[in-house]
């Protein structure tokens, strides 16, 4: 049993949705087609948490505090809610249009996407291992993107992919980059096998540019969307813990409940902007309640 099971069988789900063109036949990539989109309209808005806040499993530091746990708390707070304490809203949330099928290119995502990681265009989208954190926790990458993957630590982490990528990376030295063309459209879940069990870290691999991850403040917006209606919706990856597992007395890895995955219908306007708010609460967690 992998201690990814849940993360990975979700997006499984997410692919089958995904994949499944019209007539029922599987095709390899969603179908999506780039269209200049004239006097397209935007879609704002926000995602709160409602009621109390869940008490979060802040996870033990079993291993390599010398570098891991420079505080010496003994504990790496929980990375799977962000609640703002200003508003009440919650980040790394991913809001996407799940049934478009023509718009802007992809490409004007990975424009924005370098723009917010203060790449210059042209490089790679990176995730870092550091102070055995993977940063950022959450990753919009375009279908058949390269990524640059390296380690900050001087000392041996594993990046496991299970999803819609199967790598499995050793990186033994501090600095080493290592680089990999994400193929298949969908959810990555990432681990580290090397004995950091609080690590994880999640790709969405997107085929279409109308994605967003919120941010700190819970706020979202997807610019130029083709008027329309569309299945507005709000990937959360979940904060509860299902199962600890370990040996030896040892902690080896997690499973994680399932992501949640909200809905709404919205209708753009041509040159308009269009609100639409998700709420996630404990409720939201069927394991919570
Ligand atoms: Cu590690």
């Amino acid at each position: 049993m992998s201690r990814l099971h849940s993360a990975a069988s979700s997006s499984g789900l997410l692919l089958a949705l995904w994949l499944v063109a019209p007539g029922g036949a599987e095709s390899q990539v969603p179908k999506y087609e780039a269209i200049e989109v004239v006097d397209g309209g935007a879609i704002v808005g926000l995602v709160t948490w409602t009621g109390d806040l869940p008490e979060l499993q802040h996870l033990p530091i079993t291993k390599n505090p010398e570098v891991c746990d420079l505080s010496g708390a003994g504990v790496r707070p929980s990375p799977r809610l962000i609640v703002s304490e200003e508003n009440r809203g919650v980040g790394n949330t991913v809001v996407y249009l799940a049934d478009i099928g023509k718009g802007k290119a992809l490409d004007a995502l990975l424009t924005a996407e370098l723009l917010k990681a203060e790449l210059e265009p042209g490089q790679n989208l990176r995730i870092d291992q550091a102070q055995c954190i993977y940063e950022p926790h959450i990753t919009l990458a375009p279908l058949r993107a390269e990524l640059d993957m390296t380690s900050s630590d001087d000392l041996l982490h594993n990046l496991h992919m299970s999803g819609s990528a199967r790598y499995n990376l050793a990186f033994p030295i501090k600095d080493k980059v290592i680089t990999r063309r994400l193929r298949k459209a969908g959810l990555i879940s990432i681990a580290c096998d090397a004995g950091h069990s609080w690590m994880s870290a999640y790709i969405h691999v997107v085929h279409h540019p109308y994605y967003a991850i919120t941010d700190d403040e819970g706020g979202f917006t997807l610019s130029d969307v083709p008027a329309g209606k569309y299945s507005l919706h709000a990937w959360h990856e979940g904060w509860d813990i299902v199962k600890t597992e370990a040996q030896g007395g040892q902690i080896t890895g997690y499973e994680f409940s399932e992501p949640i995955i909200l809905e709404d219908e919205v209708t753009v306007a041509a040159g308009t902007e269009t609100q639409a708010n998700f709420e996630l609460s404990n409720a939201s967690e069927p394991e919570s309640q």
